[in-house]
């Protein structure tokens, strides 16, 4: 007979907590501090939050499974409230032959058709909000470059912000605990899987976006028609409010640290860097989920099969085992280990996509403005999935 001595490292920290939400740097080093992995009694959970452990539960998706759903809820024991994502939600084998598909439309030719698209909705959008001199910048700059040039690029007529935005919430909402919040948001899910739903048909997308892409891979027979269908609802479901979030973020970041501002403004070739740094330093996506498949030890823990592990990527991109000064935001930094779009084979598959959007709003804020600081303090969105703000007080001067 075996006897496993019980050596469990347990907290009482909970990540998806308004407190936690609102400093969740602070929490991390605390969880970091306990061991590389713990489990959160108020969820029933493991977590990792080191940069190397997070690596290896990214990548080992035989024992990390994400079949077992992208958020809290365990598909191997309850059911979700809408049909599980078809590239997300599964694992390799099956799960490759979607990714290859969605791989295949981020060309060189394709992301440069993007870079002129973007650059143009960029121009016109900073250009009115430095004449305007002070904004609210999430809701008359950050959020409506995504909401305009996302859509474009999928091939969808503009989205409709509120739908949308509900819509995101609910999906990211997924990765945070049932609460009344939570269940209020899910109560107008019939409503709003249907506009997805009809947003996603290829009679309602142009015939030269990537959606149409995706249709075109079905007609070659490289999937089914019911899957394009659900690849272009991944694009809505995960495109939007990551990109949102992370942008307005990073425009924080750049109006909190003059310095780093004004090494931009200097030089606005800089503008990749900054985004790759905001998106190690503080960006939308913190956590994702993996599910056990297995009994196994992990880390001197005993893990159980079908157990849910969140992995905190927004952690791990602040682990001073892995980062020279984490918590400093430095857009000089060489970023070649980024962390903030995940790892493994589920690593985020439009992050060329992300880069570009971020790469574009901020070389062209870089150009077009001089002046960038802060108006009055922002405020956060405690969304238990992702984190963004709600308001970001700015004022901007012209060059
Ligand atoms: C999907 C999906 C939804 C949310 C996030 C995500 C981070 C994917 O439906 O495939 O990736």
């Amino acid at each position: 007979m075996t006897i496993i001595t019980d050596k469990r490292v347990v907290s009482d920290l909970d990540p998806f907590s308004a407190e936690f939400r609102a400093d969740p740097y602070r929490y991390y080093a605390q969880l970091r501090a306990l061991g590389p992995v713990v489990w959160l009694e108020k969820h029933n959970i493991w977590v990792v939050h080191h940069y190397d452990q997070v690596r290896t539960v990214l990548t080992d998706w035989q024992r990390f499974s994400n079949a077992g759903g992208g958020g809290l809820t365990n598909y191997f024991k309850d059911k979700n409230w809408r049909q599980p994502s078809i590239i997300l939600e599964v694992d390799p084998p099956d799960h490759d032959r979607t990714r290859k598909v969605l791989m295949r439309l981020f060309t060189p030719g394709a992301l440069q058709k993007m870079r002129t698209e973007f650059t143009g909705v960029a121009d016109d959008l900073i250009s009115r909000a430095t004449e305007r001199g002070r904004i609210e910048a999430v809701s008359e700059l950050v959020l409506p470059f995504p909401m305009k040039v996302f859509p474009d690029a999928v091939g969808m007529p503009p989205l409709d912000r509120d739908m949308m935005l509900v819509y995101g919430g609910m999906v990211f909402g997924a990765f945070g605990p049932r609460t009344p919040w939570y269940d209020q948001l899910l109560s107008r899910a019939e409503e709003v899987s249907a506009w997805v739903d009809a947003h996603c048909e290829r009679s309602a997308l142009t015939d030269d976006g990537l959606g149409a892409a995706m249709y075109a891979a079905a007609d070659r027979g490289e999937i089914t028609h019911a899957e394009a269908k659900l690849l272009v609802r991944s694009f809505l479901s995960a495109g939007v409010d990551t990109t949102i979030d992370s942008i307005g973020l990073c425009l924080r970041a750049l109006a909190e640290h003059p310095g780093q501002w004004a090494l931009l403004r200097e030089d606005p070739s800089l503008a990749r860097a900054a985004f790759e740094e905001a998106t190690r330093y503080d960006s939308s996506s913190q956590s994702l989920f993996r599910t056990t498949t297995e009994d196994f030890e992990f880390e001197g823990q005993r893990l159980g099969k079908h157990e849910k592990v969140l992995v905190l990527i927004g952690s791990a991109g602040r682990d001073p085992l892995a980062w020279e000064e984490p918590d400093r935001f430095d857009i000089r930094r060489r970023i070649t280990r980024q962390i903030g779009y995940g790892a493994g084979p589920h690593a985020c598959v439009a992050q060329m996509m992300a880069r570009l959007e971020g790469e574009v709003f901020f070389r062209t804020l870089a150009e077009k403005v001089d002046r960038l600081e802060t108006d009055g303090p922002s405020e956060l969105r405690l969304h238990p999935g992702l984190r963004g703000l709600t308001s970001l007080p700015l004022v901007l001067g012209g060059k």
